[in-house]
């Protein structure tokens, strides 16, 4: 039976299925592939599974370019294996949770090719369409998230249309009510075969102001772009697709917000909102952009990383919101390389960014080998990257005066390719992933980085996560507690408490490459220690009775 807010307690693993697992030897993933790890997801203890765009698409951004939404694509497989998949997982008691990628659709999509047929096409207003400036310029200067004007010219009809990502990736409009109406008849398709929740792609885009005003330059308090975020009506938009889909079908839905604010994440996850059950946002994954720029390289920003953890935390519970947990995705560079050490201390650091990430409130999610420790791969140049992203601001920073060897620096860092990468199933050929030529390459650390050598090892990183994720069942306080930070700005140690009525948590991770020690609070102490039952989250989780007045650390330890 499904209790109120399971999912609270749930663990989500994300699968990108290009890089998951093959079994045909076309090099590319498939649903077959996760059919035949769902073993391994169980072990693991995962209770959902997010599968990432299989639909119809010509792939220029690996499936969040849709040209059906009810269809499978051919390379990930047919319907049947799709329910096949569907049946395989609710008999393991787990869940699927589909990617709904709705804010734009492929300019493949039938209803963008007969849209941009003729302007009094039915389907015209589906999209977004603007005459040229009286200039016979842009309609206005808002630019793609993936480099370039966001407005591509059509001969036939002598418009522009709207494009916030890629030029092959139209922006549907949601003014229209048929747009909507279309929406939830997708929804529900899914939702009748059994889905049990959806992870929405760039959902508070969907709303834009309909005077299209120039963007201004002004920023939200550290990062994003006012035009692009949290528009006049996205709160009643997706207020209806509750009361139509999420409502009815008793479905988990996660939104992914782009550059939003708080205020918004509490009102898109507060369950009084009937809006979402939870919300990813992107402010601690921006403190190595120097003034929120992406294209930029500079050493993270350790006392920011915190102090938004902290703030989202404490927010979040002060308004009743949700957060989607994560450091990880198929969008950002490996948090292992990006924020710890993949060398050295590559273990400790694994095991590090899962305790620091699962000890905080909400609902973690896994993405594909991260927990397995899977770092940055070494990219030696650009013709091994595959991302349009990558593709694109490869070239964009040269034509801004940057050397080829500066700008694949950059790339380096900052690729998504980074974590898309083939998952490492053993130390055979491909990493297990394919019999054939993989469409990315394997990192070529996979011999001593695969699932099949960590799986026997009792304290290796998939079994510290194991373990995490069951703590999470087990202890009421990982759920409700109170999140309290400790460290007060120390600078290698990132310490916080998680308290309720019976029990107090406390979690403590060195971020850095030399011993550090730790001295908590001592009001802290005096309140929750002395007299009260507290316990230590150790790194391999077993609980530490008492509590020494001031703690050691070595490098990379967590507890
Ligand atoms: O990502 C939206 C998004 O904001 C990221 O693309 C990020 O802003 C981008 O990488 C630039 O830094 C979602 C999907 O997760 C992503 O894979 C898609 O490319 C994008 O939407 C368009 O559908």
């Amino acid at each position: 039976s499904i209790t109120k807010d399971w999912w609270r307690k749930s663990t989500v693993y994300q699968v990108y299925p290009k890089s998951f697992k093959d079994t045909t030897g076309s090099g590319e993933g498939d649903i077959r592939g996760l059919i035949e790890k769902l073993d391994y997801l169980q072990d693991l203890g995962i209770d959902i599974i997010w599968l990432q765009p299989v639909y119809v698409s010509p792939q220029n951004d690996n499936g969040y370019d849709v040209a059906d939404y009810c269809e499978i694509n051919p390379d990930y497989g047919t319907m049947e294996d799709f329910d096949e998949l569907a049946a395989e997982i609710r008999s393991r008691n787990m869940h699927l949770m589909l990617d709904i990628v709705v804010n734009h659709s492929s300019t493949e999509h039938p209803w963008f090719q007969a849209s941009r047929q003729s302007k009094d096409n039915p389907y015209r207003d589906y999209y977004i369409w603007k005459d040229p400036a009286p200039d016979g310029g842009l309609p206005n200067n808002w630019q793609s998230k993936f480099g370039g004007p966001a407005w591509q010219y059509d001969e036939g009809t002598g418009q522009y249309f709207l494009t916030l990502f890629d030029k092959t990736q139209a922006d549907l409009n949601w003014e229209n009510p048929k747009v909507r109406e279309e929406v939830v008849k997708l929804m529900t398709f899914w939702a009748e075969k059994g889905v049990s929740g959806f992870r929405m792609d760039v959902i508070n885009l969907i709303s834009k102001d309909q005077d299209f005003p120039n963007d201004d330059g002004s920023v939200l308090p550290g990062d994003g772009r006012r035009f692009y975020t949290d528009g006049p009506r996205v709160h009643e938009y997706v207020q209806e697709m509750h009361e139509r889909v999420f409502g009815p079908y008793n479905l988990v839905t996660v939104g992914e917000m782009s550059s939003t604010t708080m205020e918004n994440c509490i009102r898109y996850s507060n369950p009084a909102e009937k809006e979402f059950s939870m919300t990813f946002n992107f402010h601690h994954l921006k403190v190595d952009y120097p003034n929120g720029q992406k294209w930029e390289l500079m050493p993270y920003d350790f006392e920011q990383l915190k102090r938004l953890l902290s703030d989202w935390q404490t927010g979040m519970q002060q308004g009743g919101g949700w957060n989607a947990l994560f450091f990880n995705n198929h969008d950002q560079p490996r948090a292992l390389s990006r924020f710890t050490d993949d060398k050295e201390y590559r273990i400790e650091s694994a095991k590090l960014i899962a305790t620091t990430l699962h000890g905080l409130q909400g609902t973690p999610y896994v993405f594909q080998g991260e927990e397995i420790g899977m770092p940055n791969p070494h990219w030696k140049d650009i013709s091994e990257l595959r991302d349009i992203e990558s593709k694109n601001m490869y070239q964009i920073l040269q034509q801004n005066g940057k050397s080829a060897e500066e700008a694949m620096a950059i790339i380096r860092e900052r690729s998504r390719d980074n974590s898309r990468t083939p998952m490492q199933w053993d130390d055979g050929p491909q990493a297990g992933f394919t019999s054939g030529t993989p469409w990315i390459k394997v990192d070529e650390r996979y011999p001593d980085i695969n699932v099949r050598q960590q799986l026997n090892d009792p304290d290796s990183i998939y079994h510290h996560y194991k373990k995490l994720i069951a703590l999470r069942k087990e202890l009421p306080v990982l759920t409700d507690g109170e999140y309290i930070r400790l460290d007060e700005g120390h600078s290698q140690v990132y310490a916080y408490a998680r308290v309720s009525e019976l029990e107090t948590l406390i979690v403590v991770s060195n971020f850095s490459d030399r011993d550090a020690l730790l001295r908590l609070p001592e009001d802290f102490q005096a309140k929750y220690v002395v007299g009260r039952h507290s316990k230590l989250l150790i790194g391999n989780t077993k609980l530490q009775p008492e509590l020494q007045d001031q703690t050691e650390l070595s490098p990379y330890a967590s507890y």
